[in-house]
């Protein structure tokens, strides 16, 4: 049989590692029974089409990231708040493999007829701009282009900026064409959708991690035969530190690889900065609320302790 993996990114990209990771293992257990076709982004289509294959059972396994999610999934909008999770990257990555996390998103996604697999952390957020983001001050006036949902957009209105919201296909030409002035990405992506070649100044003021989930159709997990849904459950155990550790080595090394192709400016905020920043993201959270209802709200509440205590229990 076939499996088919829609990605968000295109190859070489964290998305793209983790499916081949998955695909290696699931091949070999299975011995070649069962055959992963992964689909890198560009093949089929924006991430909202990816979600619609996945949830009418087209492919039986995509990336979904909360960012365009959100619309059909109000509560995972929570991952686009910025300043909610830890500025540690250890405690962010324990509390996204946690069961105690995937529970609480496992009937949204359900009543989307979307089985949630595993949320998978692709690094901080990075501003670029052709101007330095130090203060919310900085974004007013500024076209930001952000995910496709509203509550990804909330979070640039309320440092002022004029959301564009949009595929992320389109970003490279609405910079170039100047439709736009900026946009957040983790570091690799700016890498490998040539975003630096359109803009001079990266600010790292690590406002959020990118987290993306893995899904598959619902109707589908649920009808695998029981050794095949183990093999995936335990492959997907195996991927998922593993991803932690890409991500990293990705971020890290494509950066070196932007500053060697341009003469990119990086801009890194103080706490200080980070503060103005943080307190000026707050209504948002209301605004989330107001989307997501108590089921957010409960959720938002929740990851909040949850980050609280693996903070208390974490060494600085
Ligand atoms: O900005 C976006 O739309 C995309 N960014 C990344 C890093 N992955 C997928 C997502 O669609």
């Amino acid at each position: 049989v076939t499996w088919r993996f829609a990605l968000e990114e295109i190859e070489g990209s964290v998305q793209h590692r983790y499916a081949l990771e998955l695909k290696n293992r699931i091949e070999s257990i299975s011995d070649g029974n069962i055959v992963i076709d992964i689909f890198p982004y560009g093949s089929i289509g924006t991430s909202l089409q990816l979600t619609d294959l996945a949830q009418e059972g087209s492919v039986h396994l995509a990336f979904a990231s909360p960012g365009h999610l959100a619309d059909v999934i109000p509560e995972v909008g929570v991952f686009t708040l910025h300043y909610l999770l830890s500025d540690s990257e250890a405690v962010n990555r324990d509390i996204l493999a946690s069961e105690e996390l995937m529970q609480l998103f496992r009937e949204p996604y359900a009543e989307q007829n979307l089985k949630l697999l595993g949320f998978v952390p692709e690094g901080w957020m990075v501003w670029t701009a052709n101007k330095p983001l130090k203060t919310p001050a900085d974004f007013e006036g500024l076209t930001i282009r952000t995910m496709a949902s509203d509550i990804a957009a909330e979070a640039y209105k309320a440092y002022g900026a004029t959301p564009s919201p949009a595929p992320f296909s389109q970003v490279y030409s609405d910079l170039q064409l100047r439709r736009i002035d900026g946009q957040a990405n983790p570091v690799f992506a700016i890498e490998e959708m040539g975003f630096y070649e359109v803009q001079n100044t990266m600010t790292f003021a690590k406002p959020a991690q990118f987290v993306s989930s893995v899904v598959s159709n619902k109707t589908w997990f649920d009808a695998l035969p029981e050794d095949q849904k183990r093999w995936l459950e335990d492959a997907l155990d195996e991927v998922a530190p593993l991803a932690y550790e890409v991500q990293a080595e990705l971020n890290a090394s494509r950066l070196e690889v932007i500053r060697e192709n341009s003469s990119i400016r990086t801009v890194e905020l103080t706490e200080e900065e980070r503060d103005r920043f943080r307190n000026a993201s707050l209504p948002v959270r209301q605004a989330y609320i107001g989307i997501a209802g108590e089921r957010g709200e409960a959720i938002l509440e929740q990851l909040r302790e949850m980050v609280d205590e693996a903070e208390a229990e974490t060494p600085a």
